[in-house]
């Protein structure tokens, strides 16, 4: 392989900390490209190309022969990286339990409650206006899974077994603002809290998050402009190509 990098699309946001967490654990070298979604970066041509449906993150790696290859939405990413160094989730060959195993739990986090949490948070945020029949379907339905991972957290250190995967990489950064929702507390939801400490004992979680306490100091989050919540939330695709 050569010493090309990865380079490595991204924003402050759950689904962009998972792929941190996996490079912070390989240490794996890469360029990182903040992409600013707020101003509409990600409809521009040249993201585009990189990942057609204008989310983070994504990537593209220069490191492979025959490459580059470009991988978006972040279950892929990790499950990418995972293959291509070999780690973070057992091989399918020799392990099609574990392996599997992990799979239920990253499809698990990309299904449920990735887009959960993100439908919660933009309700109960973002929304001008308040709607409680969506608020209290989201707060449900966010309740309901992380009663899934406290139960699951009963008898296994990480979420597929007693080894830290892609799968706990995926649901770490969702998982550690469970207490965001109003209601949800260490006392309904024990096992998930100590998972959540346990997962922050891990020495290159507690780079990232370090790291990431650095970046928040640098660029407090602010409220988006009027201008920014058209390109935030008022694109139907119609004005896209
Ligand atoms: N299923 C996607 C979701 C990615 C996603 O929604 N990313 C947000 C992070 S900020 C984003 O790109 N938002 C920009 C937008 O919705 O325009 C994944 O897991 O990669």
């Amino acid at each position: 392989m050569s010493n090309a990098k990865i380079e490595f699309y991204g924003c402050g946001s759950p689904n962009v900390v998972k792929v941190h967490l996996f490079f912070k654990a390989l240490g794996v070298p890469f360029n990182y490209h903040e992409v600013k979604w707020r101003d509409g970066e990600q409809y521009k041509p040249e993201f585009v190309k990189i990942n057609p449906n204008s989310k983070l993150p994504a990537i593209v790696d220069h490191d492979v022969a025959g490459g580059p290859i470009t991988v978006f939405e972040s279950g892929n990413i990790l499950l990418y990286l995972a293959n291509k160094y070999g780690k973070f989730i057992p091989n399918v060959q020799t392990d099609l339990q574990g392996h599997t195993e992990v799979m239920n739990w990253l499809f698990w986090q990309m299904a449920n409650l990735g887009p959960i949490f993100g439908n919660w948070y933009h309700f109960s945020v973002y929304a001008p206006e308040k709607y409680q029949y969506s608020i209290t379907r989201f707060t449900n339905e966010l309740s309901r899974l992380f009663h899934v991972l406290n139960r699951t957290l009963e008898t296994r250190h990480f979420v597929a077994g007693n080894e830290y995967t892609i799968a706990d990489m995926a649901i770490f950064p969702w998982a550690r603002i469970y207490n965001f929702v109003p209601g949800c507390t260490k006392e309904e939801f024990p096992n998930l809290d100590a998972y959540i400490t346990r997962i922050k004992q891990i020495k290159s979680v507690q780079e990232f998050e370090a790291y990431e306490a650095e970046q928040n100091a640098k660029n407090p989050r602010t409220e988006p402009t009027e201008e920014q919540r058209k390109n935030m939330f008022g694109v139907d695709g119609r004005n896209t190509k």
